[in-house]
């Protein structure tokens, strides 16, 4: 991880403060144990109970053999238990894996044979699917039920006692991981990303101050928890450290939504660009009179929303205009990674800035620098690679030393795969992305995760998956395939059904398919993708 020198200044300048979240937790329990935590439909779960519920599930979980340093996969949608789950894992010191509620049994079962998963945690159904199912793919790993375990283990029955939990052994110290996330990856197997108490808690803390996050803050999870920008950015962690609320939305469509932040008066949120879009169309199609197209009686009263977070990919101009408008709250843009750095616009900066850059770093020591293709600095002022370190980002991948060769530069420096500029008012613009990958509306597709399943079928004798652009969500994805010799080129409803037979998560599954003669490739001999997108703009315009 960091170098000892790095670890030294990060702790005299304050950013690493040896708080776990596990102490986090029993600070604010022991301050406002009274007041309301989580709000999860008609639950309300105090900061008394929260803390109460999680270490007796840490007993629980202790119980059946989880102990510190283990790996459990917690796939859960956005519900109180998920806070209990992490919360007692936290307190155990094993790693909670955040798969998404999107999942299935390819990343699953990848994620838990890959971590050497000792449990899967996850929910019964959630909007259609069967996770039980999963059961097969996460073996050996025990399967843990939040909901009808229907015939496997129930984490309802798993709570302890009092005395379980005066039994416990001690918890992990700052420095340790506390929990693996994912990365979105453009190569191979989807990375696995080490965050500490230490590196996570700094970013948290500072991402609650820059958001302005008070004991009167209340933030809804619209996205799922589990990502990066709802979990700290400042996300429901951040709500947590501020002794606010959190309010958790099952879904994030504006039927669900905007009931919800007139019920319960929230106060910040945050979407990827096509929610803000979907939310502003129904606010601004909705009648006063009642039955409008979302369903809801009128229009709904957003008077106590102050902030508006969007981030996760680039917002359009156009978008960004019409959210104080129309939401009357301020826009915030995020710019942010799950390997760390995360850039917000300041909720007192001017709109010129917020409306048209990706916001500026959370902290002075996190080291940006912007290069060509050969590694050296641009002209300031021009786009290039961004690269960056600092007292959050990692230095490497989990267990991925060979990958971590190529995704670090020598002295630490975290490549992002994004093409960005830098004003000379220090503010980041994303103009592209130099990476295999698709971003499809704030999820990331790696392409050659994609193509390594289309191979699989029979008929497919090569592939390259990549973006193209979409007036709704940013990008969709295109499969070119190269059909085998003698074989009858497949169908898109084909290749479809092939790659949800083999568990891939459906926002993976290619929008489009082309089947081409040959594929046009570079200097090298490599695919070249630059063409393949250019081809496919060049069929859209046309
Ligand atoms: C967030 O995290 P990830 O790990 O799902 O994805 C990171 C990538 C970035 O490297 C960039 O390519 C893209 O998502 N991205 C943006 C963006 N925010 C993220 N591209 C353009 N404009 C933006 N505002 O997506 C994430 C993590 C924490 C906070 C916010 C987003």
């Amino acid at each position: 991880m960091w170098p000892e020198d790095f670890r030294r200044v990060y702790r005299e300048r304050g950013y690493w403060t040896g708080q776990t979240f596990d102490d986090l937790l029993r600070e604010r329990a022991e301050a406002h144990g009274e007041r309301i935590a989580i709000v999860d439909g008609e639950r309300r779960v105090t900061y008394a109970e929260l803390r109460d519920r999680a270490l007796r599930l840490a007993a629980g979980l202790h119980g059946i053999g989880v102990r510190r340093g283990d790996r459990v996969v917690v796939q859960l949608p956005n519900t109180a238990e998920f806070f209990d789950v992490v919360f007692a894992l936290f307190r155990l010191g094993a790693l909670p894996v955040f798969a998404l509620p999107a999942h299935r049994s390819a990343e699953i079962g990848y994620f838990c044979a890959h971590t050497e998963a000792v449990a899967f945690v996850t929910t019964d159904v959630h909007e259609g699917f069967d996770h039980r199912t999963l059961a097969a793919a996460a073996e050996p790993a025990t399967l843990v039920v939040a909901g009808d375990p229907g015939g496997h283990a129930g984490l309802a029955t798993l709570y302890g006692e009092a005395d379980d939990v005066a039994r416990l052994p001690a918890g992990p110290a700052a420095d340790e991981v506390a929990f693996l996330q994912l990365s979105g990856g453009s190569t191979g197997l989807p990375k696995l990303i080490p965050r500490t108490h230490d590196d996570y808690l700094y970013s948290v803390r500072a991402s609650a101050e820059i958001c302005a996050l008070g004991p009167g803050s209340i933030y809804l999870a619209a996205l799922p928890v589990s990502h990066n920008f709802t979990m700290s950015s400042p996300g429901v962690l951040g709500a947590l450290h501020a002794g606010g609320r959190v309010v958790l939305a099952r879904r994030p469509d504006p039927a669900t939504v905007l009931p919800l932040i007139e019920r319960e008066r929230v106060t910040i949120t945050a979407v990827v660009p096509p929610l803000a879009r979907l939310w502003l169309e129904a606010v601004e199609s909705e009648p006063t009179e009642p039955t409008g197209p979302t369903g809801l009686t009128a229009r709904p009263d957003l008077a106590s929303l102050a902030v508006l977070q969007v981030g996760g990919a680039k917002l359009a101009d156009t978008v960004a205009a019409r959210v104080g408008p129309v939401l009357g709250c301020r826009l915030q843009q995020v710019f942010g990674m799950a390997e760390g750095l995360v850039n917000y616009t300041r909720l007192d900066d001017p709109d010129e800035i917020v409306l048209h850059t990706q916001g500026r770093p959370i902290s002075p020591d996190d080291e940006l620098r912007i290069v060509d293709d050969a590694d050296r600095p641009v002209p300031p002022g021009e786009a290039g690679h961004l690269l960056t370190r600092g007292p959050y980002t990692i230095r490497g991948y989990w267990r991925a030393a060979a990958h971590n060769r190529t995704a670090f530069t020598a002295d630490g420096f975290y490549r992002t795969g994004d093409l960005v500029r830098r004003r000379p008012d220090g503010y980041l613009v994303v103009e592209g992305r130099a990476k295999d990958q698709i971003n499809r509306g704030g999820e990331k597709i790696a392409a050659e995760e994609v193509e390594h399943h289309l191979l699989t079928h029979p008929a497919v004798h090569d592939a390259a998956v990549v973006a193209v652009p979409d007036a709704y969500l940013g990008e969709r994805s295109c499969a070119f395939v190269l059909v085998r010799p003698g074989a009858v080129p497949p169908t898109l409803p084909a290749l479809r059904r092939h790659l949800r037979e083999r568990g891939l998560a459906a926002f993976k599954i290619p929008d489009r398919v082309e089947i081409v003669d040959a594929f046009p490739v570079t200097g090298v001999g490599k695919i070249s993708r630059r063409e393949l997108r250019a081809a496919l703009a060049a069929t859209q315009k046309g």
